[in-house]
């Protein structure tokens, strides 16, 4: 079995963006186009050749087809073994986790996250590094400027291999393990929280909650987990058979796309908890009984109540927190004593600061949250560290979140997402808004004086290296921002996500409804950006 070397040209844009390459399905379809990227990933991270790799992804449609490329190129670049879920299926954190506990070389996951899937839709493929995350922009970078000069791979001329049954498989000279993707997660699961008490929770009677898995990967990690491990009823988890398209719809645990669930949490007879993940499993959504937590809130809450699950009994050493995200968590790590950092967008940019020890928990507003048993943000962990507090402080997740706010105050906080905007109305919008920023502090706006106004840059505390352009943040008294960006992880046009905050120390005044309290920040949020005239749009498509 001769590898053989197959010609081929650069494509343009393989740049990896917040998370990875993400493109439409028929932009991936193209021949030579994965096997360029791939390539440019084993020509760049050397340590692969004679190493272990972990592939697998959220089951989406062209999973399959690229996962066996990925396979006979591996054994046409020398890898010795991979190590793929079956079916093709890994969770991102399942990957992050396995690729820890074996400690492979690496390790590919294929996902466009919360896009849709199917023909028309998205794929996505990223690599993570050694450490279980995401690879970091040096890593990105050297893959990119591959992809700009590549004109071979290699691969092989072999038929599929059998990804369904369990067990081990010569191809060439690589050794193919089918793995079960879901029992060693369960199994570090397991090892953080207080099983025990969640299942008495399930147990009791009272206690009634559903799981959303969209369709999509979290499907058999959370029916091994919540109800065959845990005691769940039968049903707690709903949608749990992944999907190609996810069933038609966008696979986006939030309160527009997880619109069955919420419905489920509402009224008189609404459930007591409600949750859902994403795509491929790193996000998580979580619901009371006619309660929405916000995820920069669950953030806070996390790591104020960490203590009490066993996995963190010892306390937490630092948090970490996106730039757009609330400062909910800031307030929490000032009363602990402990570090506060602000990263940039992705979770690309926790992982030294993980692996230095700095952090134990960090988080997204995008529904992200995670702690340092991976390098991935985690959807089933947030979902489980949540029952577990349930469970312990025998209260609702409604008065575990009024409680925090009496403790810390509450931070407003919304986004405005603004999808599939003109590509050139929404970077001249940014550009405007980079030639107000020096004008700006110590101006009046509306009721606001402006304190600060700049372009996010962030040096890692740890390798010195330097982001820029990470968002425009424009900052008032007591905390209140407007953070604009434009998203990395789109296939259409752009998107421009407006990110909105105040904070309130009055107890009496924090069940406002949240966009009626913003409303004075958000006209103008859209007056200073100009966003009508220069994108069209009156109103955001979609409000978190
Ligand atoms: C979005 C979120 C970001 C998240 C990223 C990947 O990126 O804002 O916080 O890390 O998606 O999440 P952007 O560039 O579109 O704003 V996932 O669940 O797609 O891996
Ligand atoms: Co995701």
């Amino acid at each position: 079995m001769e590898p053989q070397r197959i010609a081929t040209t650069p494509f343009e844009g393989q740049r990896p963006g917040t998370s990875g390459l993400r493109k439409k399905v028929k932009v991936f379809q193209q021949p030579h186009y994965l096997e360029n990227f791939v390539q440019a990933i084993f020509d760049t991270q050397v340590d692969l050749k004679g190493g272990v790799l972990v592939v697998g992804g959220d089951g989406r449609y062209f999973n399959r087809e690229a996962i066996q490329v990925i396979l006979r190129m591996a054994a046409a670049n020398g890898v010795r073994k991979v190590l793929v879920g079956r079916g093709g299926i890994f969770s991102t954190p399942a990957v992050s986790c396995v690729i820890r506990k074996y400690k492979t070389q690496g390790g590919i996951v294929l996902s466009a996250s919360h896009n849709p899937g199917g023909p028309h839709e998205d794929f996505g493929i990223k690599f993570n590094a050694a450490n279980g995350g995401p690879a970091p922009e040096s890593v990105t970078n050297a893959i990119y400027e591959r992809t700009r000069t590549i004109d071979v791979y290699r691969t092989l001329d072999t038929p599929p291999l059998d990804l369904d049954t369990l067990g081990s498989t010569q191809l060439g000279d690589l050794l193919v393990e089918v793995v079960d993707p879901v029992t060693d997660y369960a199994t570090l699961m397991e090892s953080l929280f207080d099983f025990n008490a969640i299942h008495q929770l399930f147990n009791s009677g009272i206690f009634r909650m559903r799981f959303d898995a969209m369709s999509a990967v979290t499907g058999p990690y959370a029916l091994k987990i919540l109800e065959d491990r845990l005691g769940a009823p039968p049903g707690t988890v709903m949608n749990a058979q992944p999907k190609e398209d996810f069933g038609g719809g966008h696979p986006d645990p939030n309160l527009a796309h997880a619109e069955e669930l919420v419905a489920l949490t509402e009224g008189t007879d609404g459930l007591d908890f409600g949750a859902a993940s994403d795509g491929d499993g790193d996000r998580n959504m979580i619901l009371g009984k006619d309660f929405f937590v916000t995820p920069s809130d669950s953030l806070a809450i996390l790591a104020a109540n960490a203590h009490l699950t066993p996995g963190y009994t010892s306390g937490i050493r630092g948090i970490a927190r996106s730039m757009p995200t609330s400062q909910a968590a800031d307030r929490v790590a000032e009363r602990m004593g402990i570090e506060c950092f602000e990263t940039p967008t992705g979770w690309k940019f926790f992982g030294n600061l993980l692996d230095a020890g700095r952090i134990t928990i960090c988080g997204e507003e995008s529904f992200g949250t995670g702690s340092d048993h991976v390098r991935e943000k985690d959807g089933l962990w947030a979902v489980l560290f949540w029952l577990n507090l349930l469970a312990v402080r025998q209260q609702s997740v409604a008065d575990i979140v009024t409680d925090h706010w009496h403790r810390f105050g509450r931070n407003f906080y919304t986004r405005h997402d603004y999808e599939a905007v003109d590509l050139a109305a929404a970077e001249g919008l940014m550009d405007h808004l980079r030639i107000l920023l020096p004008g700006l502090p110590g101006t009046q706006l509306g009721d606001f004086t402006v304190t600060y106004a700049d372009d996010f840059a962030y040096t890692d505390p740890i390798d010195g290296s330097r982001s820029e352009h990470q968002g425009i943040r424009i900052g008032f008294e007591n905390g209140t921002r407007i953070v604009y960006r434009l998203s990395g992880t789109g296939t259409e046009g752009a998107t421009l996500r407006v990110y909105l905050e105040f904070f309130e120390p009055d107890p009496s005044r924090h069940q406002r409804e949240t966009q009626e309290a913003m409303q004075p920040l958000t006209l103008i949020a859209r007056e200073l950006a100009q966003i009508e005239a220069r994108t069209g749009r009156r109103e955001p498509n979609v409000i978190t």
